[in-house]
Parts: C-alpha cells; structure tokens; sequence
C-alpha cells in the first residue's frame, strides 16, 4: 500500500480568505492562538450568513410561499450534507442544536430521563469538557445514578486498564470527548466505544475539539451519538450537531416542546413528529445553519487531511519552541495530541501571562478551559493554552516564543 501525504497548503493565499487575520490589535498584527475556544470565519461563511439574510430570510417548514420554500430546502440541505461530513447513514440521524453543549443536554435529559434508573453507573473521563460532565451528573442527580470517571495519566492520557475495572454490569453510559481541549489528549475513542458496545453500553462522543482537525466517519466509530458545534469548525456562533444511531434517536422522547416538533395537537395531550424534528423544537437556527453549510463547504474544499497535516506541523513545532524555554511546564503530553498546547510559567499567573501575549497581539486562553478537573489533576489553577488553526505559521509561533521571553522579564 501506498502512502500519499497530504498536499501542502497555499496558507499565505488561504489566510485571506478570512478577513479578521489581517486586523491589527494594539497596534501589532494579529496572532489569533484561541481557535480550540472559537476558530475565525472564512469570507464565504460570513457571505453565506449576509446573502440568507438578505435575500433569502423566511421561517422555514411553515410557509407554502417561495421564501420559505426556498429556505427549507436550503436548510434541509445542509442536514444532508452534515450526514455526509460524519457519513452518518441518514440525514434523519442529524438533530441540529445550539451547540455540543445542547447536543449533549438533549441526550442527558431525552435518553437519559427514559433509560437511566438508580444505582446505574454513567462512565465519563477525568478530561471531560464541563459540557461532557455536568449533564451526566444533573442526570445521576436526577436519577438517583452514579457518575464515574476514568483517570489520566500525569501526560494527560486515559488510563485504559482503570477504564477496564471501571466497567460493570450496572454501566449504562460511555460519554468521552473524542480530543481534549484542555490537554490536547486524541482519546483512542474507536476502540474504546467497540469495548464499551460489547458491555451493551450507550455511547456518546464529544467531537466539539476533533470535527476541525480529522476525518470524522461515525459509522467506523460505531458511536450512538457525536456532537460538534459549528464555531470550532469555522461556522457561526450558536449552532451545532447531535448525530444520533436512529434505533435510538426513534425511541427517544421529546426533550423541549413547541413548534415543528409535533404531528398532533389537542389541549389534552400532543403525538410528537419522528426525528430529526421531533429534537428541534421551535424555530431553528436558519441563517446559522445555513453559515454552517458554508462552512463544512469550506473545510471540504481545503481539505480535511492537509488541515490535519498543517496542525500536528504547528504543534510540533510549538512544543519544541516552548519546551526549549526556562520555567515552563507542559500540561498535556500525550503521544497523540491535536492542535492545543497548554502550560504554566512557573511563579507567574496565567492570566498574567496571556495580558503581557495580549500586549503583543498574541489571542490565546487563559484558565480552567471549563475543565476544572483536569487543572485539579494536574494541580494548578490554570493553564496557558495556545491552539492552533491551520492558517498558523511558525512566524506566529515565533512571536508567540518572544512574548514568554517578555513575560520572563518582566516577571523575573
Ligand atoms: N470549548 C474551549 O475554549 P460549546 O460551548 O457548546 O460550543 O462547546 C462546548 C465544548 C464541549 N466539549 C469540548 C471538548 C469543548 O472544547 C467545548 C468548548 C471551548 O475549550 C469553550 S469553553
């Protein structure tokens, strides 16, 4: 077998394709290093988004008139074209949300409220997101279930014989992000959903930090159900997805109730529409959708290998320039990471740390990056987190290194 590696990017043409790189901040060019909190929009999202607005706006599976024809088909099609970009088998498997967040709410309180019953154990990791947490444990608090979690390693992997032990017969749940975004951590997620599928576990992947830099075939991952949302994959803000196994989604009951998710209504009692609609109560995220269609468009277009290829360069490149410096400690040092690197300085807050990179233009997070427990596993309050897109450079990167050199003087 022949290995191709994936062609290189033009980055200096693809860069200006979005319009905010070329800003000035502070009077510095921009190094935007935050895309694992928000990545930018290229042209073609931000025109998709306007021309819907413009000239196409109408609420949609409502109207017999042409605007709003128009409108569902268009939406429509970007639902078959997110079951294409995850190879779901159907487009009726893609429930539209505000987000991973929603996507993972919907699932705790729709399947979770209808299957979990006291003293079941819902199987999470010590990496989780707060978005991949918190609703497991309003479920436990709910259910009289139990949430366990599967500890990490001091280089911030799975301990995969602790998630073996932790495996009972009252499991009912595996819910693990597929890459993490606060250590960076690619979780060996297909191997561990085939394990969990064995036990006759239900089992969600948290793809919020993996949809931007690999290839995601959720028919291979063999997952009941994955979330994204659309503004870390260069789509808009407020828009998002749950792909869900139909045997399942069809068993599963409403969780919001209003508009477009009913087939019948009296004042006594309501049948409720088959999915998708049946999960999107209300009127949805057109215009977002529709900037989401873009946006997956977009990724096609440059491709999602070459991405990939571009990042793991960038990353590899930033931890050895970071590492090569006095005093600072990586957090995350897994063999097979993605796009994100986090560190303290030693003796100076992080927060600190990310003012002095923002006097010099340089966008990158600072704090828990909602996962607390994984800054309690490590034992600092914070991290510094630098995540990469892949119109990076290593120029950026460069001025990235200048600044910890800034942030050692004036901090010495
Ligand atoms: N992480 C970060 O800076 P929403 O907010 O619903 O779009 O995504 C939530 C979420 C879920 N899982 C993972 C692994 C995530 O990284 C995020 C969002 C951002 O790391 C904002 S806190």
């Amino acid at each position: 077998m022949t290995v191709t590696a994936a062609p290189e990017l033009d980055v200096e043409q693809l860069r200006k394709d979005f319009p905010i790189l070329s800003q000035r901040i502070r009077g510095k060019p921009l190094v935007y290093l935050d895309n694992a909190a928000t990545s930018q929009k290229p042209r073609s999202v931000i025109d998709a988004v306007g021309r819907f607005y413009a000239t196409e706006n109408a609420n949609i599976h409502r109207g017999v008139h042409f605007l709003s024809e128009r409108a569902t088909l268009a939406y429509e099609a970007v639902r078959a074209g997110v079951a294409r970009f995850l190879n779901a088998s159907s487009s009726d498997e893609i429930v539209f949300t505000s987000g991973t967040t929603e996507a993972v709410n919907l699932v705790a309180q729709s399947w979770g409220r209808s299957a979990v019953r006291a003293g079941d154990e819902l199987l999470v990791t010590a990496m989780e997101h707060h978005s991949n947490l918190v609703p497991w444990q309003l479920l436990a608090a709910q259910t009289g279930a139990v949430v366990r979690a599967v500890p990490i390693s001091d280089a911030g992997e799975l301990d995969l014989d602790a998630f073996d032990r932790l495996l009972t017969d009252r499991t009912r749940l595996l819910a693990i992000a597929h890459v993490s975004n606060a250590l960076g951590t690619v979780n060996p997620v297909r191997a561990l959903v085939a394990h969990a599928r064995q036990h006759g576990l239900v089992t969600l992947v948290d793809g919020a930090q993996s949809v931007p830099h690999l290839a995601v075939d959720v028919q291979e991952l063999n997952c009941d159900f994955f979330a994204f949302s659309g503004h870390k994959v260069y789509g808009p803000t407020g828009v998002g997805v749950l792909y869900g196994r139909a045997a399942l989604l069809e068993r599963m009951p409403p969780w919001q109730g209003g508009g477009d998710m009913i087939e019948a209504v009296t004042l006594e009692a309501s049948t409720f529409a088959p999915p998708p609609a049946r999960f999107e109560a209300g009127t949805p995220k057109i215009a977002q959708v529709i900037g989401l269609g873009a946006a997956l468009d977009y990724v096609a277009a440059v491709g999602l290998a070459p991405i990939g290829a571009r990042e793991d360069e960038l990353l590899a490149y930033a931890t050895d320039r970071v590492s090569g410096l006095d005093g600072i400690r990586l957090v995350g040092t897994a063999r097979h990471k993605a796009a994100v690197l986090s560190f303290v300085v030693e003796g100076v807050h992080p927060h600190d740390v990310a003012a002095v990179l923002d006097d010099e233009g340089v966008a990158v997070r600072a704090g828990h990056h909602c996962a607390q427990p994984v800054m309690s596993r490590f034992g600092v309050p914070a991290t510094v987190r630098a995540s990469f897109a892949f119109y990076n450079t290593p120029e950026e990167i460069d001025v990235l290194i200048r600044g910890l050199g800034r942030v050692r003087t004036l901090f010495a």
